[in-house]
C-alpha cells in the first residue's frame, strides 16, 4: 500500500515541474505556454499563406486572425508580391500610405527562400490584399486577391473585391517596400525551413525572451503531457491514500 509520506514527497516535487515548464495551457491541444510574468494577453498564433502555389491565388484567401497574430506569406513561382489595397480600389496600394507591401519575391522553383510576416495590430480592421504582378497580365485582375478579417454582415466581401478587381487594368506596385511587415530569409541555421516566430533570426534553441508580454512557443507538446502525467499520478496516489 502507498504511504501518505510518498504522496507528500510527490507533492513536494510539483513546484519543480512547474518551474521547468511554466504553467501549461489546460486544453491539451495548445502549443503555447503562458509564463507567470505575462500580462494576460492570449497566446499569439501564426498562420501561413501560400502566394502563387496553387495558381494565381493566395491559399487560403480568407484569413481570420486576432490582434498579435502573425501571418507568414510564402512565395512560389514565378514572381509575386503582397500589397494592401482599400476595398473600394482593388489592385492599387491603400491610400493610407501605411499599408502592407512585401516587394516582389521571385522563386524559380518551389518556395522562395524569403517570407513576409505581417503582425495583426487591430483585428477589427479588414486588410484587403492583392498581387501587383502584371506579367504577362494583372494577377490582381485575374483574382489574385485575399482578405484578412473580412467584415461581418457587410456587402464588402472577398467576392465583391475580386469582381471589382477583374475590371481593373494593370495593377500598381508601390514605389517603396517592404513595408507593413518583415521580410525574412528562411533556412537560416537553427531554424531549417521554418520562419522565426517574430520574423527575426534567433539563436538556435535559444532561451525564451524575457519579455513579460510576449507569449512564447513551448518546447513541444511533450512538456505539457509530462505535466499532465505527473498530475494524473498524483491524483491516483491521493485517491489510493485516502
Ligand atoms: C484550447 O486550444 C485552442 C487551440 O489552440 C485555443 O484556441 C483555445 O484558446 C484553448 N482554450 C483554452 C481554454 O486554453
Ligand atoms: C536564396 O536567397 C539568396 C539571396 O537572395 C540567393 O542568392 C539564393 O540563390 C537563394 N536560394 C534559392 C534556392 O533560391
Ligand atoms: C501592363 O503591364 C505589362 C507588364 O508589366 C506591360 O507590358 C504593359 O505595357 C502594361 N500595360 C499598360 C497599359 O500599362
Ligand atoms: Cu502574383
Amino acid at each position: 500500500m502507498l504511504s501518505t509520506s510518498f504522496v507528500a514527497v510527490a507533492l513536494s516535487a510539483l513546484p519543480l515541474v512547474f518551474a521547468n515548464y511554466g504553467y501549461p495551457v489546460t486544453n491539451g491541444t495548445a502549443t503555447s505556454v503562458v509564463y507567470p510574468s505575462g500580462t494576460g494577453s492570449p497566446a499569439a498564433s501564426t498562420q501561413t499563406v501560400a502566394v502563387g502555389k496553387d495558381g494565381l491565388v493566395f491559399t487560403p484567401d480568407t484569413i481570420h486572425a486576432k490582434s498579435g497574430d502573425e501571418i507568414v506569406f510564402e512565395f512560389y513561382p514565378k514572381n509575386h508580391a503582397v500589397v494592401q489595397a482599400d476595398f473600394n480600389n482593388p489592385c492599387n496600394p491603400s491610400a493610407s500610405g501605411l499599408g502592407i507591401s512585401s516587394g516582389f519575391v521571385p522563386s524559380a522553383a518551389g518556395r522562395a527562400n524569403k517570407t513576409f510576416t505581417v503582425t495583426i495590430e487591430d483585428d477589427t480592421k479588414p486588410i484587403w490584399l492583392y498581387c501587383p504582378q502584371n506579367n504577362p497580365k494583372s494577377h490582381c485582375a485575374q483574382g489574385m486577391v485575399a482578405v484578412i478579417n473580412p467584415p461581418q454582415y457587410s456587402p464588402n466581401t472577398l467576392n465583391a473585391f475580386k469582381l471589382a478587381a477583374a475590371n481593373t487594368g494593370n495593377a500598381t506596385t508601390p514605389a517603396t517596400g517592404p513595408a507593413g511587415g518583415q521580410l525574412t530569409t528562411i533556412g537560416a541555421p537553427g531554424a531549417p525551413g521554418t520562419p522565426g516566430a517574430s520574423g527575426a533570426p534567433t539563436a538556435s534553441g535559444g532561451a525564451p525572451a524575457p519579455s513579460g508580454s510576449a507569449p512564447i512557443e513551448s518546447p513541444g507538446a511533450g512538456s505539457s503531457l509530462a505535466v499532465n502525467g505527473v498530475l494524473g499520478l498524483l491524483a491516483l496516489f491521493a485517491a489510493i491514500a485516502l
